[in-house]
């Protein structure tokens, strides 16, 4: 059991159980309403906006534009609110995600401090049975995860990880009254996003900051720089336009208003000199690995902006032996999730920022003052761990919900997630994902993904509903073929490639099974085929108006 509430267990029978209370959880909840739907929303943490809740560690903010990264289905909330940077700051999007609970009054359906700990399909009534720490256990028709695709954080297993005297954080779990990190001794663990956001910014208060490094990662600039009230009101006057544009993009991002995506570059690496290379990397710099179209198809093509990349990266760091450790030497360019960062090479010219790397000197014990490695050991005040997530399907195997015939889908799933559109899977009926595995979720900006699967989740409703339907579940044949599809549109891309290890593969978690997870074939794409099946009366799926016979 979680903290508890001290209030009265909840026993009642809903439409639909939400669970969840980020972006998509609010969403959804407010589009249920909408048409009616008695709704219920659980939400482990004791405030609203998931990701934004969660990662409150300096320097935390959204690597997509913020005036892209918001909603659009309230005019009204666009032109209400105003962004003050072009990549607002965690603070700034936790306000937004408060602002829209108020706004939309969505609060007096949504239960804080409270985790789903079990999810169970009665065939005999047609309704998921929900269970939470607090004691809670609810029936509704329809049940909605909107759990995140990474919101379990992973710690390793380092011998001796709670024999550490100072203070052990976890970026995703940054407590809310911060952690005084002046004048302290800091290790950060890791280097992905989470890390690379957050060193610069903890190198300006600690007296000596080591990053401990397995993989370097690939990282641009920002840019980032205040929003002026000019700009503001010219985005608001063009907010339309803009969302049309996001929603009709593989990305769901335009990249007008500051980003660096206008339009797909057109011209190869390989047409270039050596000199003609040279001369880009001059003018581009690190960007000189986004503007060629075949860098993220052609393995010898990325092989080239990998080494112009490393070049540069050496122009910046002044030290030889940090720049070796930080450069990306075996892996593909955008492999990986592109991280964007803000001064974080830079920051290794400071005397006392430092790295090791993990590859050369591993860690082999967390000790009572610090970090032990093959060499030596290291003596700390505070110990970061950025260390990642157990990404798009942690959350849903943690809560393991119990389909049909008392299948769990750990079972189900046990040799990686399978799926219809990465909205429903087999065995599960009246259960949906938002941006789940199967789904473009984490490639595309996750705002405009989750209104799609919202929207979609509240139409397929709304139809049920008018026709009096009472289950919904995909066909086998529709699953294996989606299944299909989404691997076959993965082949041959850098994201599978053998040397690529990312959480997109699930190979950051010990013992998970190696899939590419999301649908990489474009948002447009995507919302068009959901849509066809929509519009086809739910292609794929079987709906019924009564119980599943045994
Ligand atoms: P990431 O991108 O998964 O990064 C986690 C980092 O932690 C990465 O550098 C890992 O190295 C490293 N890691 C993980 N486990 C260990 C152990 N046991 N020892 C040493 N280093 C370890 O998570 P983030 O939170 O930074 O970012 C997640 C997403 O949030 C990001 O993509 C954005 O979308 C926002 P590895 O590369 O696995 O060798």
């Amino acid at each position: 059991m979680g903290a508890t509430t001290n209030r009265p267990a909840l026993t009642g029978e809903y439409d639909v159980v939400v669970v969840g209370a980020g972006a998509a959880g609010m969403y959804m909840l407010h589009r249920l309403r909408g048409i009616g739907l008695r709704t219920i929303v659980f939400e482990a943490a004791d405030g609203v906006g998931g990701t934004w809740y969660w990662n409150r560690y300096p320097g935390a903010r959204c690597d997509v534009t913020s005036v892209e990264y918001s909603f659009s289905f309230s005019k009204e909330l666009e032109q209400e609110w105003n962004w003050s940077e072009l990549m607002a700051s965690q603070p700034e999007i936790e306000a937004y995600m408060n602002y829209v609970a108020d706004k939309f009054d969505l609060r007096r359906d949504i239960v804080l401090s409270t985790r789903v700990t079990s999810a169970a399909w009665d065939e005999s009534s047609d309704t998921w049975r929900v269970e939470t720490d607090q004691g809670d256990s609810i029936s509704a028709r329809f049940c909605v995860m909107a759990t995140g695709c990474l919101s379990v954080p992973l710690r390793p297993d380092y011998p001796g990880i709670d024999d550490f005297k100072g203070v052990s954080v976890q970026t995703s779990l940054w407590p809310k009254e911060g952690v005084d990190l002046n004048g302290k001794r800091v290790a950060v663990i890791g280097t992905g996003s989470s890390a690379i956001q957050a060193i610069p910014e903890i190198a300006k208060v600690a007296s000596q900051l080591i990053v401990f490094q397995r993989t370097p990662a690939y990282t641009w600039p920002a840019q980032n720089r205040p929003i002026t009230p000019e700009e503001m009101a010219e985005i608001k006057a063009h907010y339309d336009e803009l969302r049309e544009r996001q929603r009709n993009s593989p990305l769901g991002i335009v990249g007008r208003f500051g980003g660096a995506l206008l339009e797909p570059p057109t011209q190869n690496i390989l047409d270039l000199t050596e000199e003609e290379r040279l001369a880009a990397l001059e003018e581009y710099g690190f960007g000189v690995t986004r503007i060629f179209a075949d860098v993220p198809t052609n393995m010898e093509a990325n092989e080239i902006a990998r080494k112009l990349y490393g070049m540069h990266l050496r122009k910046i760091v002044k030290d030889p032996r940090k720049a070796e450790a930080l450069t990306p030497t075996d892996y593909p360019l955008g492999c990986k999730r592109p991280v964007i960062d803000s001064g974080y090479f830079e920051t290794f010219n400071l005397p006392h920022v430092d790295i090791v790397n993990l590859r050369k000197e591993p860690i082999v014990a967390i000790t009572e003052r610090g970090i032990r490695t093959s060499e030596k050991e290291y003596e700390f005040d505070v110990i970061v761990y950025a260390t990642g997530f157990d990404a798009m399907t942690g959350a849903l195997l943690n809560i393991n919900p119990r389909g049909r015939r008392g299948r769990t889908l750990q079972q189900k799933w046990a040799n990686g997630p399978r799926n219809y559109l990465g909205l429903m899977t087999v065995g599960f009926p009246n259960m949906f994902t938002i941006t789940g595995p199967g789904s473009p979720s984490v490639l595309s900006n996750m705002l405009v993904s989750i209104e799609q699967h919202v929207d979609w989740i509240t139409d397929c409703l709304a139809y049920m509903t008018s026709k009096g339907l009472a289950t919904i579940e995909p066909t086998q044949e529709a699953e294996d073929a989606w299944v299909e599809e989404v691997n076959n549109v993965a082949q041959g891309t850098m994201y599978v490639a053998p040397s690529c290890n990312s959480w997109y593969l699930g190979v950051n978690v010990p013992g998970k099974v190696r899939q590419f997870m999301p649908y990489i074939g474009g948002l447009d794409r995507y919302r068009q085929r959901c849509d066809e099946v929509a519009a086809n009366g739910y292609e794929g799926f079987e709906l019924r108006g009564s119980p599943v016979p045994a």
